[in-house]
């Protein structure tokens, strides 16, 4: 099974994407915290990273491509893959696109995990990592309308696009996302 798990910031795709990890036995490629890990380290990107990411900007997309099509050729992706925050741009999607077709892959879904902003602003506020203060949330808030947003149309039009309600417990939401997926596997 190979979905992305897409929403905006704070949507609970880091968290629903464990819970499909530990159900459905795939890996969660989550390109936040490859990131954070690679800011964090002695590359000599960490500190353009950081900066990025501080401002609630996207990091470029040329490097996003590289560090995907990386990762997706590892071993345990051969079964299937949660894609956890890529693609964020329409550029992005194109990309994934080359990427998955040069090895002969489809993608099964994209889950959009729905969440209203008033919510997202609610669970950031409280969740307090380091790009989680206030003047930082607005602005990935407003990248997320202008440049991520976008993507949705993509996916609708392949016919791709899985709706699912983001507002409830994480169980609740979590039992919507595996009608969805249990639903893609038959
Ligand atoms: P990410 O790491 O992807 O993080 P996120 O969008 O902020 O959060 P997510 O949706 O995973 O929410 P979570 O489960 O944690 O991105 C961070 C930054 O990395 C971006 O701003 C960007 O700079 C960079 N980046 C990442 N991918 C990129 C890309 N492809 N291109 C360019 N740049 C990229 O949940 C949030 C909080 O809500 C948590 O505290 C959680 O406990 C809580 N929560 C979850 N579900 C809940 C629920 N149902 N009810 C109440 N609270 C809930």
């Amino acid at each position: 099974m190979r979905i992305i798990l897409f929403g905006g910031p704070g949507a609970g795709k880091g968290t629903q994407a464990q819970k499909i990890v530990d159900h459905y036995h795939i890996p969660q490629i989550s390109t936040g915290d490859i990131l954070r890990e690679t800011a964090a380290s002695a590359s000599p990107l960490a500190t353009k990273i950081k900066e990025v990411m501080s401002r609630g900007e996207l990091v470029s997309d040329e490097l996003l491509k590289e560090i995907v099509a990386e990762r997706l050729q590892q071993a345990d992706c051969q079964p299937g893959f949660i894609l956890d925050g890529y693609p964020r741009t329409t550029r992005q999607a194109h990309d994934l696109a080359e990427i998955l077709q040069q090895r002969n892959l489809n993608l099964d879904a994209v889950l959009y995990i729905a969440v209203n902003e008033q919510e997202l602003v609610t669970r950031l506020s409280q969740r307090g990592r380091a790009d989680d203060n206030e003047e930082t949330i607005k602005n990935r808030l407003k990248v997320y309308e202008s440049s991520t947003r976008p993507v949705l149309d993509f996916y609708k039009e392949k016919m791709l696009l899985q709706k699912v309600n983001g507002v409830g417990t994480v169980d609740q939401i979590f039992v919507l996302i595996r009608n969805v997926l249990d639903a893609i596997k038959k």
